[in-house]
């Protein structure tokens, strides 16, 4: 999509309101079921782009990318999947339970055993975990619409794949693993993934949500895989890959002021501060990325990376309703589904003020949370993210510069979160049912 999609957007919309602007969010995702019916008023139509004639209109490379563009398959469809992608009912009704007994309700026994047998059923598991991820960007896209007027959503379809392309990245001059040579390899892979993300910049959208990453563990892997040493990569050599490629995504992203870019913290209980996340850990060099933990009831969820200098803020992660494909409604909990709900927060503050750039949109969020004590040593803002408060500020905005919008707002903040948790945490081991969706395809 060329530079023009967003003028275009609002030059048609000004016929019917001049008020009105036309918010954009792409899902960098396992794709987008636009055919579900709380998805099919907010799918994004390209008006520089003429659907299915075969002719790049927009001259951007890609042929009739009218909603979006699947990298998977390099190709125009924004959900792609060709197999069976409905839950069954016995999945949805395991579905149901599992959200029940993650929201600390009362299961009996017959409740529980029926969860057991779910979980230690392989077969079952499998196709499960596959709609799961299947559903993923469909789910995603779902939280970041919610109640949202006059938006349009774009499908970047790069998940659910395995990484074996960036295992088998290589580059003869760079055999021998040394400081200089891993920061080299590191801006190789950034170079590839930065296509995706100068898509979504292209377009001026006010809203990119990722939610997904490498874990450092994989990270590590990635380093070994392409070097060979003798003996394993250290975490020191892990993090100076991590510095050079979140440069790298930092240097591509920050020239689009206008978009703001969220990623998911990750769900291996890390702490991203010691063991990076990608590109979730960009979020610290850049002004319009912010990084997002899981919160259930404003305690960190008990799958949740988190980070005092890397993790920005908090949102609800657990047992969320959304869409999933087949016009269905799934419940899932991670780290994808709490960026979504800061992507949302993201597009109202945009709507409420449509001149603020990423950055500030950023600003707005990490400066007006609800602050929590279980939380002030995990997350930057030491909090969860408040819409109501964020929208106070982002329309104060409009006659006053950000930094009195937010110094009168926060004379205003009544803290009432001080810590409490009103709900038990459960005791039950997660079963790693919403795996953090692939590392990103490449
Ligand atoms: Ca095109
Ligand atoms: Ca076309």
């Amino acid at each position: 999509m060329r530079k023009n999609m967003k003028t275009t957007l609002t030059l048609s919309l000004l016929f019917i309101n001049l008020n009105a602007y036309a918010l954009t969010l792409f899902v960098g995702d396992t794709g987008v079921d636009f055919r579900h019916d709380k998805l099919k008023p907010v799918q994004g139509f390209n008006p520089s782009e003429i659907a299915d004639n075969g002719i790049d209109e927009d001259r951007n490379q890609r042929k009739d990318d009218v909603s979006g563009w699947n990298f998977q398959d390099n190709n125009k469809d924004p959900f792609g999947y060709k197999r069976e992608y409905s839950f069954t009912s016995k999945e949805l009704r395991i579905n149901k339970l599992y959200a029940r007994y993650e929201r600390g309700e009362n299961l009996n026994n017959q409740d529980f055993e029926t969860l057991r047998d779910a979980f230690n059923d392989a077969e079952f598991l499998e196709d499960y975990n596959y709609r799961n991820n299947i559903s993923h960007g469909t789910h995603v896209a779902g939280i970041a619409a919610k109640g949202i007027k006059g938006l349009s959503i774009f499908s970047a379809r790069h998940n659910g794949a395995n990484p074996r392309d960036l295992f088998s990245l290589k580059n003869n001059k760079l055999n021998k693993m040394t400081e200089a040579s891993i920061i080299e390899f590191a801006k190789e892979v950034a170079k590839y993934s930065e296509y995706r993300y100068l898509y979504t910049a292209e377009s001026q959208a006010d809203v990119y949500n990722g939610s997904y990453g490498y874990d450092f563990e994989l990270i590590k892997r990635i380093i070994k895989s392409r070097f060979n040493p003798t003996g394993e990569v250290t975490d020191s050599q892990g993090k100076i890959f991590s510095k050079a490629y979140n440069e790298s995504i930092c240097r591509a992203v920050r020239k689009f002021k206008n978009t703001i870019f969220v990623f998911a913290a990750g769900n291996d209980k890390a702490n991203n501060d010691s063991s990076p996340s990608l590109p979730s850990n960009v979020s610290e060099f850049c002004p319009n990325v912010i990084s997002v933990a899981a919160v259930y009831k404003n305690k960190l969820a008990n799958f949740s990376n988190y980070g005092k200098r890397t993790v920005d803020v908090a949102a609800p992660g657990v047992a969320i309703l959304s869409s999933a494909p087949g016009n269905q409604m799934i419940y899932a909990s991670g780290t994808s589904m709490a960026a979504p709900n800061v992507a949302n927060l993201a597009l109202r503050i945009k709507q409420a003020n449509p001149a603020l750039s990423g950055a500030e949109v950023k600003t707005i969020i990490v400066e007006t949370v609800s602050k929590f004590s279980n939380l002030s040593d995990k997350i930057r803002s030491g909090g969860v993210i408040n819409t109501e408060r964020a929208l106070s500020v982002a329309k104060e905005s409009k006659t006053k510069s950000l930094k009195e919008a937010l110094y009168a707002a926060k004379a205003n903040f009544n803290n009432k979160g001080n810590g409490t948790i009103s709900a038990a945490a459960p005791v039950m081991q997660r079963p790693s049912l919403y795996v953090m969706p692939m590392p990103e395809a490449l």
